[in-house]
């Protein structure tokens, strides 16, 4: 018999027993002025539009130490109809605000222009889509923009452009969201693809004054890049790519350079039959893109959203992990996502080496864990999403954890790991100086399959590679489900955003379809989480180290806790977008005591190891609880600076929070208790008694 009155209380997941000191602590959320400033105001551009506060869907940490952010999905509150007709019309352009914790209560600056400097460099005034029946038709593009532009050209076909979306409302042209961004050399953040929405065929369209609007909704891939510096809070244009892309991702080489991988050049009507199959490298000191082409090999089937990283080989590894949706995302040739797969950017050519052991993953998390010297080798740790190539994501989140190790040769070897406490689609990964790893938000199904019915798993977990068990922490309090974002500050806290879902069920206004759907609102705020490793006592301080190193060089730390010190580690500053987050990674260092105040650290050897930027340096000092690490020195790898390093944060305590949010409606209670009965039936139906 069913006992309704015993049904678990509203989270999907008890409180884990134990002080902070083992679950960690989190703040209260908190967002943009505060809950006394109304969430959503009216655009004022005459329109009844509405623009609400930008929820951080991709993200960056400056060299400064405040956080960079912009929001995906913009004005999809003011959506009339079901969004693939109405969302093209009424979405905006997203927007960025850089977010500073360091001090005292939370504050925001917006930066010039609000919304970038994102342009569609494809459209043409006056154009509208019959204007380019060829390109509506679906005839094949050039090659490189997809299967099918790539083998027609093979085959001598004349070469098209495909992407030219109509001249439509301008609000929308140069969107940032599902752009990638990861921060250069020089500390400026490179923000590269993007969207065009548009109808297709452009029917009837409110914005000309029509009464509805009717046509099917289009996302162009932007050529579009744009840089941020955090100096002046400005953007300005980048030189455009040559490839539309939509989905990207982004990768520092260890030259510093930014590679960019796939992406799709129109999502919906897909004329390609898959995504952008070359890549390209953005040069900073020359602002220009260049193609790496060097044959047939130089092309390959990537997912959206690639995860790829810099192995310790030299070379960009492809885990086997993207963004693999149905219906859209699929590829002719999508068997190859399932492989795991390196790109050299000495050669620009690709190769396999072998299936990956659970084939390929949507919406899982990718992470190399801390690497040891001689840096022969990295683990790369993959967990949750879903299986399969698209429609793979049909499937419900997964628990399973992999280890991939990948050696300086590029020899690759595989374990599994324990399985998550709670199966996860879209998690966020964090490294942290202790060497475990959080994952934290996400969904128990993919939320873009049919959006609101994904129950928000609220309990991260933490990973100890010591003894492979994950282990359940505080539970944070709002949804970050489709489109979080999650990294760690200078102070070692960790900082949690958004959540910026599709309408439910792909319907009108983003807003909660009530009980008994899961909470289905765009979310703006932000929780930090201390973890356990700030509950064990004093922390170590850095009283000194000069502001960059070069490759292998030796250089003094200066610390009044040089005694207890017991690692030094240098991890780059995090970019994470859509769940990815290519760049993080952490080191640590060969090191010597001097004297009672001084340490002698030996810099990563080389680029392979560690590309070229800003990185925490941080040291860890013993204590009978484990590590207590202390704030991080921002330090630059890759060139000599004998300046003093910056350190953003005070020594201790942490920076308060302090700020409010607006309290949200929470109706993933209702949908949570509904999945708690359906759990309780099952079990009742189906395990032996
Ligand atoms: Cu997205």
């Amino acid at each position: 018999m069913l006992a309704f009155g015993a049904l678990p209380p509203a989270t999907v997941a008890a409180q884990p027993d134990g002080g902070p000191d083992v679950v960690g602590q989190w703040t209260q959320p908190f967002e943009e002025n505060g809950s006394a400033t109304p969430r959503c105001q009216p655009a004022g551009d005459g329109s009844n539009d509405m623009v609400c506060k930008p929820s951080a869907v991709e993200a960056a940490v400056l060299g400064d130490g405040r956080v960079f952010y912009f929001n995906g999905l913009e004005s999809q509150e003011n959506a009339r109809g079901p969004s693939p007709f109405s969302l093209p019309p009424s979405s905006r352009n997203s927007q960025a605000r850089v977010l500073d914790v360091r001090s005292g209560p939370p504050r925001w600056v917006v930066p010039t222009p609000a919304r970038g400097t994102h342009t569609n460099p494809n459209i043409k005034p006056g154009h509208q889509s019959a204007d380019d029946p060829l390109g509506a038709a679906g005839v094949p593009g050039r090659p490189g923009d997809g299967f099918v532009g790539s083998t027609w050209g093979s085959l001598g076909g004349p070469a098209h452009d495909p992407t030219s979306s109509p001249d439509d409302p301008a609000q929308n042209d140069g969107d940032m969201f599902c752009a990638d961004l990861t921060t250069l050399p020089d500390g400026k953040v490179l923000i590269a693809g993007g969207t065009d929405w548009y109808d297709e065929p452009s029917v009837l369209d409110r914005h000309q004054g029509d009464p509805a609007d009717v046509g099917a909704g289009e996302v162009e891939g932007l050529r579009s890049a744009s840089l941020f510096d955090p100096a002046s809070d400005t953007f300005t244009p980048a030189a455009p790519m040559k490839y539309g892309r939509w989905y990207p991702h982004l990768v520092i080489g260890p030259d510093g350079n930014a590679t960019t991988f796939g992406g799709v050049t129109r999502l919906l009507h897909s004329t390609q039959l898959g995504n952008v199959r070359r890549t390209e490298t953005y040069h900073a000191d020359t602002n220009t893109w260049e193609e790496n082409y060097a044959g047939p090999e130089s092309e390959n089937e990537l997912p959206l959203m690639p995860r790829m990283i810099l192995a310790p080989n030299g070379q960009f590894f492809y885990p086997a992990v993207g963004q693999m949706w149905g219906p859209f995302g699929q590829a002719v040739d999508e068997a190859m996502m399932a492989f795991f797969q390196f790109f050299d950017p000495k050669t620009k050519k690709w190769s396999v080496s072998g299936a990956a052991p659970l084939g390929a993953r949507s919406g899982a998390f990718v992470v190399p864990l801390t690497m040891t010297p001689p840096y022969d080798h990295m683990v790369v740790m993959t967990w949750g999403g879903t299986l399969g190539p698209p429609p793979g994501s049909w499937l419900p989140a997964n628990p399973f954890t992999t280890l991939t190790t990948i050696d300086a040769n590029g020899n690759v070897a595989n374990r599994t790991g324990a399985d998550l406490h709670h199966a996860r689609w879209y998690s966020s990964g964090v490294l942290l100086p202790d060497g475990q790893v959080l994952a934290v938000g996400g969904g128990d199904k993919d939320d873009v399959i049919d959006p609101g019915t994904t129950i928000a798993v609220k309990t991260p977990e933490l990973y100890d590679p010591v003894t492979d068990r994950w282990s359940e922490v505080a539970p944070h309090s709002r949804d970050r489900v489709y489109h979080n974002s999650a990294l760690l500050l200078p102070d070692m806290r960790v900082l949690l955003g958004g959540n910026a879902p599709l309408a439910a069920h792909y319907g009108g206004a983003n807003q909660d379809q009530g009980r008994p759907f899961a909470n289905n609102d765009n979310d703006p705020s932000f929780e930090i989480w201390s973890p356990p490793y700030l509950f064990r006592g004093p922390r170590p301080t850095i009283t000194g180290v000069q502001k960059g190193v070069g490759y292998g060089e030796a250089f003094a730390i200066t610390t009044p806790d040089a005694g207890l010190v017991d690692s030094v580690l240098l991890m780059r500053t995090p970019s994470p977008e859509h769940v990815a987050d290519s760049d993080q990674r952490a080191l640590k260092l060969e090191f010597t005591r001097r004297g009672a105040t001084t340490l002698v650290a030996t810099a990563p050897p080389s680029g392979d190891v560690a590309p070229p930027g800003a990185y925490y340096l941080v040291v860890n000092k013993r204590s009978l609880q484990g590590p207590i690490p202390s704030v991080a020195r921002m330090v630059d790898v890759g060139r000599t600076d004998p300046a003093p390093a910056l350190q953003p944060f005070p020594d201790e305590p942490p920076a308060p929070s302090g700020g409010t949010a607006t309290p949200d409606e929470n109706t993933s209670r209702a949908a949570a208790a509904q999945q708690a009965v359906a759990t309780v039936v099952r079990r009742w139906l189906f395990e032996p008694r």
